[in-house]
């Protein structure tokens, strides 16, 4: 029997999962998304095309290989559809290469409006979420409400119905409008009508079948580790298990079944949202960071808050997530920084740690590690024999502090900007 391998963000997101699956693919037999929804924006760039994929796996690109939206996910048909439609318009039909599970839970209208309006409701408190109504879905999984995609199959009007009309009780309690609704209700149900025609399976047998008949898989993670509901920086986090044991429960896979776990994380930090974030500037490296680095959010074009690498939040995420290979993206961004600073600890109430602490409180000081940086442009560097010495020695130094093998190092957003280490 096969394992499956897993594919995850270390930070808040935005690491470049999009374009590593697109990479990583050539050697799989099928991608599988495990957890999240139209939250989720993964970037692929090749043949001078940029494409963002929401709820699609970033596997459809490549040949035959067949794609999976596991148990785990929740999915909006009306973006599902957007956006498989406009995959669709530039040659890539999915209806053959694209299954979904029925046991992935439905976002409806209502849920849109219940994210916004519970948003709305915790004034400056409010979490900064991307309004896809992926925390209300969630909620209905949990408390034993939800719509799954299996019921599209029989007497779906009713439980439709009678879950809006007690979506719409909430939303009257908390005095939110629902003057969009009709419109986009209208939009939606079409879209149920276009999502029928994919196959719909029990995906945990397609993935276990898979494996035992010698198929490789790898489940593609969404968002990042330190927005995971259990372990994420709560209550800024989103609704899902970002870490490595979602795929789990979000695929059916058994935990002896899973592979290597490949960890990706920026060589610096960004986060969209409300929320803590120790080693945030707000200087002009900051502004640098964003504007190099083009950190704006793939879904709601959000300006993302840049910062330091974290390496005490990054050795706690590789701890969760049981990380055999790491992958850096993104350090061409910070090619031509004369210095390049990384946390290596945190300093609380005058006490240094290692520790991850269960509230990151404006009383967490990072301490800094100060590097040289390689001042040269890596963008074309195709090889490691032709990395400049300092950055050489800034993958040493990652690797002695995180433990764990830099396996890819990424100096662009094309495929083709791509160095994997032997
Ligand atoms: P939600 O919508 O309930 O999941 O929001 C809760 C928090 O999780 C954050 N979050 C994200 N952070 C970074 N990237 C995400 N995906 C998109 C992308 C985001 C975008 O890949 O570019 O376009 O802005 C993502 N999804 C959720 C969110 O900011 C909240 O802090
Ligand atoms: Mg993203």
């Amino acid at each position: 029997m096969k394992k499956i391998d897993v594919l995850l963000g270390l930070q808040w997101g935005d690491e470049g999962k999009g374009k590593i699956v697109d990479v990583l693919t050539p050697h799989y037999d099928i991608v599988a998304r495990f957890q999240g929804g139209p939250n989720a924006g993964h970037t692929l760039e090749f043949n001078g095309e940029k494409y963002v994929l929401r709820s699609i796996p970033s596997g459809i690109f490549q040949g035959e290989k067949m794609n999976v939206i596991g148990n785990g996910v929740v999915l909006d048909p009306l973006l599902f559809k957007e956006e498989a439609e406009a995959l669709a318009k530039s040659g890539h039909d999915l209806t053959k290469r694209l299954v979904i599970s029925r046991k992935a839970h439905l976002i409806m209208p209502t849920h849109r409006l219940l994210d916004a309006a519970n948003e709305a409701s915790k004034g400056s408190g409010k979490i900064g979420t991307t309004g896809k109504g992926i925390g209300p879905t969630y909620t209905d999984k949990v408390s034993r409400n939800g719509l799954r995609i299996g019921d599209l199959e029989c007497d779906f009007d009713a439980a439709y119905a009678e879950t809006k009309e007690r979506h719409l009780r909430v939303l009257a309690s908390l005095n939110y409008p629902t003057d969009e609704l009709a419109d986009l209700e209208k939009r939606w149900l079409d879209a149920t009508d276009y999502l029928r025609k994919f196959t719909f399976v029990d995906s945990e047998f397609v993935i276990n079948n898979a494996l035992t008949s010698g198929e490789t898989v790898l489940a593609e993670g969404a968002q990042g580790s330190l927005l995971d509901i259990d372990f994420g920086s709560y209550p800024f986090v989103t609704s899902s298990n970002t870490i490595c044991a979602g795929c789990c429960t979000g695929l059916g896979v058994a935990p002896r079944t899973i592979g290597d776990v490949y960890g990706i994380f920026k060589a610096y930090c960004t986060r969209v949202g409300a929320g803590p974030f120790p080693t945030e500037l707000f200087d002009e490296i900051g502004d640098k960071l964003c504007e190099l680095g083009r950190e704006f959010g793939s879904v709601t074009g959000r300006k993302r808050r840049c910062g330091w690498i974290d390496l005490v939040a990054l050795r706690y995420t590789i701890m969760l997530n049981g990380v055999t290979k790491l992958i850096m993206m993104k350090s061409d961004v910070m090619d031509m920084f004369p210095t390049i600073k990384a946390c290596v600890a945190y300093e609380i109430d005058g006490v240094v740690t290692q520790d991850f602490p269960f509230r990151l409180t404006d009383k967490v000081k990072p301490i800094y590690r100060e590097l040289p940086g390689w001042q040269t442009s890596m963008t074309a560097v195709t090889s490691e024999a032709d990395f400049p010495k300092e950055f050489s020695d800034y993958i040493t130094f990652l690797e002695g502090e995180l433990g764990v093998p830099i396996y890819i190092v990424s100096v662009g957003p094309d495929r083709e900007q791509t160095i994997i280490r032997k």
